[in-house]
This record gives C-alpha cells, sequence and structure tokens, in this order.
C-alpha cells in the first residue's frame, strides 16, 4: 500500500492496533521510497517530509506509530544521494518490521510463563500482543479461560473472541460494564499498549484503566504486554500523550438522542503505573519504574544534549 491508502486505512482503522499501524508505516515509506521516481536529493527529502507528516497525521495516540516512522528514516539525510536514501529507508524498515515480529513472539513466550495450568485471564480491545501472551501458553498445553470484554464502540472484543475460539481456548465475552464483577474469578489481567510514558503509565483503549482498578482491588496481577517502540521518548521532555477523540456516530445513530445533548467518545485512557505488576517486553519483564532508564539507554544520552 502507498503513503496515502496506508494512511487512509490507519484513520479509518482498516489497519488498527499499535503494532500493526506502526508496521503499516514503515512500510508505506518503503513503499514510497522504492517508488520514488525523480533523483533530486531536496526534493526527496521534501516529498519524505510530506509522506511522514501524512502518516503521522493518520492516528493521534500511538506512539508506535511514531518510532516506526522515524525508525524506517533515520539517517536518511546523512545519505550522498538518492539511491542510498532508497536503499537505507527499505532496509530500515524490513529490519524495523522483523525486529517488530520478533518481538511479539519473544513477549509471547516470556509473558506465558506467568500464566499456569487452570488459570483464569481477562483481556480487553484486540491487542496482538496480548494475545500472543494467552495463546503461548494454551499451545504449552496449559488449561485456561480467558474473559474478553466487549470493547465498546468498535466491539474489538469480537475479533478477540473469535481468534481465541478458533485457537480452541475457553473464552467468554463480557459487556464492559461487567469488568468489576466477573474480576474476582481472575487471576491475571494481559492487555497491549499504544503507549507508554517516562514515568511508566499505561495508555491503551478506554476501559483499560478500569480493568487495573478492579484487578487491583480484587488482587489479580494486571501486567502490560509491549515492544519497547510502545515507550514514548516525547514524553521524557513533558509532552503530554494526545488522547484520540472519534466521531460520536459510533457511539449513537443520527437522531437517537435530542441534538442538545453532547457525546464524548475519547478512545484511549490512562493507567497509572502503580496499577502495573509488571511490562513485558521483547527485553524482558521490567517494572513501569524502569521504562525512564530503558529509554534512555535506547536513545543514548545525547538527546538530552540540547536541553541541558
Ligand atoms: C487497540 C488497542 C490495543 C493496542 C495494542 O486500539 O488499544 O490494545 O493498540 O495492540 P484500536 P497490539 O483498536 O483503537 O487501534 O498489541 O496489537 O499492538
Amino acid at each position: 500500500m502507498n503513503v496515502d491508502e496506508t494512511a487512509a486505512a490507519i484513520t479509518d482503522m482498516t489497519i488498527r492496533g499499535a503494532g500493526k499501524i506502526a508496521r503499516a508505516g514503515a512500510s508505506a515509506l518503503s513503499d514510497f521510497a522504492g517508488s520514488y521516481p525523480g533523483n533530486d536529493r531536496e526534493s526527496f527529502l521534501k516529498d519524505l517530509e510530506k509522506a511522514k507528516k501524512k502518516l503521522l497525521d493518520s492516528r493521534p495516540t500511538a506512539v508506535s506509530l511514531w518510532n516506526g516512522v522515524h525508525a524506517t528514516i533515520k539517517g536518511v539525510e546523512d545519505q550522498k544521494d538518492v539511491g542510498e536514501m532508497i536503499a537505507l529507508i527499505q532496509n530500515n524498515a524490513k529490519v524495523f518490521i522483523d525486529n517488530s515480529n520478533n518481538a511479539v513472539k519473544f513477549i509471547g513466550e516470556i509473558g506465558a510463563k506467568r500464566i499456569k495450568d487452570g488459570d483464569v485471564i481477562m483481556t480487553t480491545c484486540n491487542s496482538s500482543v496480548a494475545l500472543g501472551v494467552i495463546k503461548t501458553a494454551f499451545r504449552q498445553g496449559k488449561d485456561i479461560k480467558v474473559y474478553a470484554t466487549e470493547s465498546r464502540p468498535w466491539r474489538q472484543g469480537i475479533i478477540t473472541v473469535n481468534e481465541l475460539a478458533k485457537e480452541g481456548i475457553d473464552t467468554t465475552l463480557i459487556i464492559d460494564a461487567a469488568v468489576r464483577s466477573v474480576m474476582k474469578k481472575v487471576n491475571e489481567v494481559f492487555v497491549g499498549a499504544d503507549t507508554i510514558t517516562s514515568h511508566g503509565a499505561l495508555i491503551n483503549k478506554i476501559g483499560t484503566s478500569q480493568l487495573a482498578l478492579a484487578a487491583h482491588e480484587a488482587r489479580a496481577r494486571f501486567y502490560v504486554c509491549s515492544e519497547t517502540y510502545k515507550f514514548s521518548p516525547l514524553t521524557l521532555f513533558g509532552d503530554m500523550v494526545t488522547i484520540e477523540e472519534r466521531d460520536i456516530g459510533e457511539v449513537v445513530k443520527e437522531g437517537e438522542i435530542p441534538a442538545s445533548v453532547k457525546v464524548f467518545n475519547p478512545v484511549f485512557d490512562s493507567t497509572p503505573a502503580r496499577y502495573i505488576d509488571a511490562i513485558i517486553t521483547e527485553l524482558g519483564m521490567m517494572s513501569p519504574g524502569s521504562v525512564y532508564d530503558v529509554m534512555v539507554r535506547q536513545l543514548g544520552d545525547k538527546i538530552f544534549q540540547k536541553v541541558i
């Protein structure tokens, strides 16, 4: 898919989930580079900037897209001609996509060790990484039950229960309002991440913070399954994560409520670090308090030079 098609598919949620949109962004830039018609260096950089902006504007919350796009264009300005820039972008995109897919598998193996035979699990929305953990445990022969929330208004829970049922896992769909009442039966909660801030807060599908609170109250473990490219370097510098608000038509049909009634449709919410037992990443399990150190180690101290 080209950049325009990819951006449109991300906005209309044909491509959704933080990992998938990051890989799609990288792949679209690889397509942009591979099909670039000219060979003028400055024009290439200008057009690349437009392509980057188009992708970044397609959905605002998941930093995975920002990191995927920046990892793909990293070093491009150091190349001497368009041919080298194209080769670099294509290689960067491939490395990012391969690493991302490998991370999902590895997180599955690490996280599955936290699931015991007979456990009851809850998940929300549709996270490929969280489901990777659950499926891995099941494939290891563990007898598990999963409760999946519907996740109104998009009902990504329907995708989740279809995936789990196809695997043969004992799966129950619950409405979002049933979370607290069901939580007493649950041993562990596994959720994905759109963004993790430098102070260890999780930004994920709206309602995730309710799961975390209910898990805390019921003493169920709350695990976040996340590749480290969902850690946000922007939050190191004080930027707030933009919480996407989507069209009210996703919540109510036209004419269903009086025009005077306002509808608020935020798509993600923030779960404070204190409700998170561990973040399961491709670099191992870590506490939310380690996110800052991991980010700085990955980015290098130089990122602070412009500030200090
Ligand atoms: C999806 C969502 C997922 C994360 C992680 O929201 O909140 O939990 O994106 O997904 P939406 P993954 O459906 O609005 O994109 O683990 O697949 O990267």
